[in-house]
């Protein structure tokens, strides 16, 4: 019964562009009505119905250790008295600064912003202005948020959608953004051959998201690092996803592979807006004020968000077992799955890192956004809804990471994993 949810759904589509803030929330590709959520705690989120449902999205990354986590909650109420927002610098943001410095590799400097489209979008910029270079090279099915060159065959709610191409952004911005297959390096040593000289980045997804979970082929990253080292481009991560999740140092820690740029959003900030983006201090010392590639935010290093990613990451980085314990649960809801789906005779791939996992019907393997379209997404789409009916909510789309949080208990992965054996219409 989600009635409440249907009544707030039309109201919200009076006011609100398809009623939701965010595309891939409103259900289009899995059908039905998009669930307003009213509360969450721990591992469950309840929606205005007061439906109970145990979440894997956690907010799409941020919520790594729960809903409503104790010192976090505690941080900002206690910040917020304080004030808002400055607009000037704080002690905070340098601490803030000083700890991610402290967790991950091969970040010098490293700038305050207020999303991962702002992130990304600025250290492609960044990129350009230090290389004099304009073009760049993105993996189709990959996403780095919505700034105008990225969304170019990108991933999460494009490919969500089937959005090749997004009116308003112009060829003049597209004509620089060179795409080709994640996981396909000749591709990209012939784009290097082609572009010689004129490309500034190759970003990627180091443990691919937004296709649904994607792993790099063995020598794939490797690959373009000597790729950038011998053509003098600039290699981003987008750790958006990954930064913090995979592990405290996030995949440049996990893969053992320096990118030159790293991009942050969602656990950083605990669950408020913020994003990052840092590295060498060669390239970052190209940035305004320090140098003159523009970049700047009202509220970038606000001190609410700030307190709540800083509470959260000191959490992370001071119990390193979460991150065993999240992958132990990760591969532990896998295999039960696996073993439902072999039981049932499914062709199926599942694909997994750290506490990233998702689920593909398809007897070939996910390893690009090609691959990952033609698996069955229809019965996927049905599966989501069985799912959500027994009070188990994956984020609705095909082509989304699920996240786990550590708060999951292991009755919540075993009911997940009976609601995969009731289903009747593999
Ligand atoms: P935001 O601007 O949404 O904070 O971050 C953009 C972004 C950048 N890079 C990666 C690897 C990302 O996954 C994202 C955003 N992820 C999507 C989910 N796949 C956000 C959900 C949404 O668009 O509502």
């Amino acid at each position: 019964m989600i009635e409440k949810s249907k009544q707030l759904f039309e109201r919200a589509q009076q006011s609100i562009p398809g009623g939701v803030n965010s595309p891939v929330r409103a259900f289009k590709s899995v059908g039905g009505t998009p669930l307003f959520i009213k509360r969450a705690k721990g591992a469950y989120l309840y929606d205005a119905d007061d439906n109970q449902y145990i979440d894997y999205i956690a907010s799409w990354g941020p919520m790594i250790l729960g809903h409503a986590y104790e010192p976090v909650v505690k941080a900002i109420q206690e910040r917020a008295a304080f004030s808002t927002s400055y607009g000037a610098p704080t002690e905070l943001e340098v601490e803030t600064a000083e700890l991610i410095k402290s967790m991950v590799p091969n970040v010098d400097l490293i700038r305050m912003v207020s999303s991962g489209t702002e992130a990304c979008m600025s250290a492609l910029r960044l990129a350009r202005g230090y290389t004099g270079r304009n073009k760049f090279i993105k993996f189709v099915g990959c996403y780095h948020g919505h700034a105008d060159a990225f969304l170019v065959k990108a991933g999460s709610g494009m490919a969500t959608f089937n959005i090749q191409t997004v009116p308003g952004v112009t060829s003049g911005v597209s004509n620089d953004t060179l795409t080709c297959a994640y996981n396909d390096l000749d591709a990209v040593k012939q784009l290097a051959r082609q572009y010689k000289g004129e490309i500034a980045a190759i970003i990627t997804e180091p443990i691919v998201g937004n296709m649904g979970c994607i792993l790099p082929a063995p020598g794939f990253l490797e690959g373009l690092r000597t790729i950038c080292d011998e053509e003098g481009i600039v290699f981003i991560f987008d750790e958006v996803m990954t930064g913090f999740r995979l592990g405290a140092g996030g995949a440049q820690e996990k893969l053992r592979i320096n990118a030159d740029l790293v991009t942050y959003g969602k656990v950083i900030g605990g669950g408020m807006p913020v994003g990052a983006f840092g590295g060498k201090k060669e390239i970052m010392q190209h940035i305004a004020p320090l140098g003159s590639v523009y970049q700047a935010g009202t509220l970038s290093g606000n001190p609410i968000a700030m307190i709540a990613g800083y509470t959260l990451l000191n959490e992370l980085k001071n119990n390193p077992t979460i991150y065993e314990e999240l992958e132990t649960k990760t591969k532990y809801l896998g295999e039960g799955i696996e073993q439902v789906l072999q039981k049932h005779s499914v062709k199926y791939r599942i694909n997994r890192f750290g506490s990233m996992i998702s689920v593909h019907f398809a007897d070939h393997d996910i390893v690009d956004f090609d691959s990952a379209s033609k698996a069955n997404i229809a019965l996927f789409n049905k599966l989501f809804h069985h799912l959500l009916d027994r009070g188990i909510y994956l984020p609705p789309s095909a082509y989304e990471s699920w996240f786990l949080n550590n708060a999951l208990s292991y009755a919540d992965l075993d009911k997940t994993i009976a609601a995969f054996d009731s289903f009747d219409q593999y």
